[in-house]
């Protein structure tokens, strides 16, 4: 099967400003970033989006949300605030199918979303 883009990114067969990487996943800076703060953390595993996680990645998801905590951290806006968003499918404006966290921060969020 054909790699996505962000497993191009996360193999580093594509340039990305990266601010992470382990052996379960990866975190690089969006190449559009909306706010000072916008990190993409993504598994290296090709899920294609949450909806299409199964109970087998249970372990997986948690990993990476405990990434987005220290992400976060590492990018100081821990304390100040940030928002987490997981574009899922077409009505959720998901443009790559390969599940990705935008971590967003260093500004004052609006609600509700566009
Ligand atoms: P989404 O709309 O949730 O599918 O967001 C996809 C994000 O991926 C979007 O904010 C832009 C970012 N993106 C797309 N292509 C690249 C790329 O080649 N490099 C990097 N760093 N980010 C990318």
């Amino acid at each position: 099967m054909e790699e996505t883009l962000f497993q191009k990114i996360a193999n580093k067969e594509i340039p990305a400003q990266i601010v992470y990487e382990d052996e379960l996943c990866v975190a690089f800076r969006d190449v559009s970033p909306v706010a000072p703060v916008h990190v993409l953390l993504v598994p290296r595993k090709p899920i294609p989006s949450i909806a299409a996680a199964g109970t087998e990645d249970a372990e997986l998801l948690a990993h990476l949300m405990l990434k987005v905590r220290d992400i976060a951290l590492a990018e100081g806006v821990s304390e100040s605030g940030f928002r987490v968003v997981l574009n899922t499918g077409v009505d959720g404006g998901q443009t790559v199918p390969h599940l990705h966290i935008h971590i967003i921060g260093g500004r004052s969020m609006q609600w509700p979303p566009g």
